[in-house]
């Protein structure tokens, strides 16, 4: 009788799928963010500053030419012709790198964070030390408009990497230099 009770269970028992539950994975593109409006430069520097779009117009602004956007999938999610912006080496010299001796600047990670707590790395040495720096741009207008509500009034570009996407950072509202043990 137990044995037949088992089997009743067995053929009432209600299949189990081989596939899990799909799991809650976040959007690839979250829109969580909100308009930054400045970036602060904190950290390991001089003299602590916020700058507004009115303040980086009076650096020296450049245009970064033609940009696609590519996405770390290699999906191409955005042709743009021109970002006009300020190097972040020439934010960065204005407030001043805390150097306390000679060899401490290859120490340096400037951490770049957006308003939805996107977070881009560099190093000094990268910045400063190959042809990639010159073409790391904060700017406030593409293709000759200021930048829209999706990413701006801020946004952080670095033009010479493989994929464009990753370091294109929207929203763009600090930028911190650590001083690595
Ligand atoms: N603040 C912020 N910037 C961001 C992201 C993000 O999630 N938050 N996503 C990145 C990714 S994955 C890509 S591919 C590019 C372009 O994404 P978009 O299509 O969302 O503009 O922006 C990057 N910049
Ligand atoms: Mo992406």
């Amino acid at each position: 009788m137990k044995f037949h009770a088992f089997l009743l269970a067995l053929l009432l028992a209600p299949a189990v799928s081989a596939a899990p539950a799909t799991p809650a994975t976040p959007a690839a593109h979250p829109a969580t963010g909100t308009p930054s409006h400045s970036v602060r430069i904190t950290g390991a520097v001089k003299a602590p500053a916020e700058f507004d779009v009115a303040a980086l117009k009076k650096l020296l602004p450049r245009n970064s030419g033609p940009v696609d956007v590519v996405c770390a999938s290699g999906a191409v999610v955005g042709k743009v012709q021109n970002f006009r912006g300020v190097r972040l080496t020439d934010v960065l010299d204005r407030v001043g790198i805390d150097l306390k001796e000679h060899k401490d600047d290859r120490r340096m990670v400037i951490v770049a964070r957006a308003t939805d707590g996107y977070v881009v790395t560099f190093s000094w040495s990268e910045l400063y030390n190959t042809p990639i720096g010159k073409d790391v741009l904060v700017a406030w207008e593409k293709d000759g408009k200021p930048l829209d509500a999706h990413e701006g009034q801020l946004l952080l570009i670095s033009g010479q990497d493989i994929k464009t996407g990753p370091r294109h950072v929207r929203w763009l509202s600090n930028i911190e230099v650590v001083r690595m043990k």
